[in-house]
């Protein structure tokens, strides 16, 4: 497949680039920045919230999918989170319509419900794990970004019959470094496992998988990216030994999007001295 991939100069659009490379497919990068060393595919260095400069790069290459993974990676005002992962979806949306692109791949994020107490988790389809069917519930402004992103994806679907699958990835980092990470890891691997199953599943229409390692410890269910053939491999157990326990633990356990779902990241909205 040819595939366009966002944010490829990020931390994991490189590994997914390389990773997608490997498995046979053809990237063509997208990013703020020009491309890293070594990568000798096409490139774009745009704002893929510019929808028009969006609109040029699908009229130039000719595209089999869309892996969405641009987009700040952290807590932002309201305003600038829409732009990061609503906008950009939505230019990227628009021009799959325009440009028969039919397949979107989206890194959503586990703060999207992040604001649900592990505690209600006992009684759920799957007893203490989140699964697919959760409702919406994010911890952030950076969450509700990545709501509204999957709201758009699903109006498309519906729409234009393209299909599109929200990745609602856990912790993406080399080695878990904290007790939370042991049941939220995603590896660089199984990222790369993820988003190939994500780009290759017969007619999903529109469906979300957490982005999680086979973790012993884990707080979401796998099931839903099993269902599109995604195999994770890695487990963040064989990392416990080298975790050390800290006091902010409990506390970052309460809410499967732990930190997050913290009062330090209580901010107005519209925060305008920022
Ligand atoms: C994410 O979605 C964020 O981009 C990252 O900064 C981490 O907070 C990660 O989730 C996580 O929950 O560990």
């Amino acid at each position: 497949m040819r595939i366009l991939v966002t944010g490829a100069a990020g931390s994991i659009g490189r590994v997914v680039t390389l990773g997608l490379c490997d498995r046979g497919h053809e990237v063509v990068g997208l990013d703020l920045v020009p491309e890293p060393d070594g990568f000798t595919g096409a490139w774009h260095t745009i704002d893929c919230a510019d929808a028009d400069a969006v609109d040029e790069v699908f009229g130039e290459e000719r595209l089999d999918a869309v892996v969405h993974l641009a987009g700040h990676p952290d807590e932002a005002d309201l305003p600038a989170s829409l732009t990061s992962h609503v906008i950009t979806t939505a230019a990227l949306l628009d021009a799959c319509v325009a440009h028969r692109v039919g397949r979107f791949v989206y890194a959503s994020s586990n703060h999207a419900v992040g604001r649900t107490p592990r505690a209600s988790l006992t009684d759920g389809v799957v007893p203490g794990l989140l699964t697919d069917q959760a409702l919406p519930r994010p911890d952030t402004f950076y969450g509700v970004g990545k709501v509204a992103a999957e709201a758009l994806m699903r109006l498309y679907v519906d729409r234009h019959s393209i299909d599109a699958i929200a990745c609602r990835i856990g912790s993406f980092l080399d080695e878990p470094g904290t007790t939370r990470a042991l049941s939220t890891w995603l590896s660089p691997d199984d990222c790369v496992r993820m988003v190939d199953a994500a780009l290759t599943a017969p007619s999903p229409g529109f469906a979300v998988l957490y982005g999680i390692s086979d973790n012993t410890r884990a707080w979401w269910d796998l099931e839903p990216g099993r269902r599109l053939g995604y195999e994770p491999q890695d487990d963040a157990e064989a990392y416990a030994d080298r975790v050390a326990v800290r006091d902010v633990d409990d506390a970052e356990a309460a809410h499967v999007g732990g930190p997050f779902a913290g009062a330090e990241f209580y901010r107005p909205a519209l925060d305008l001295r920022r």
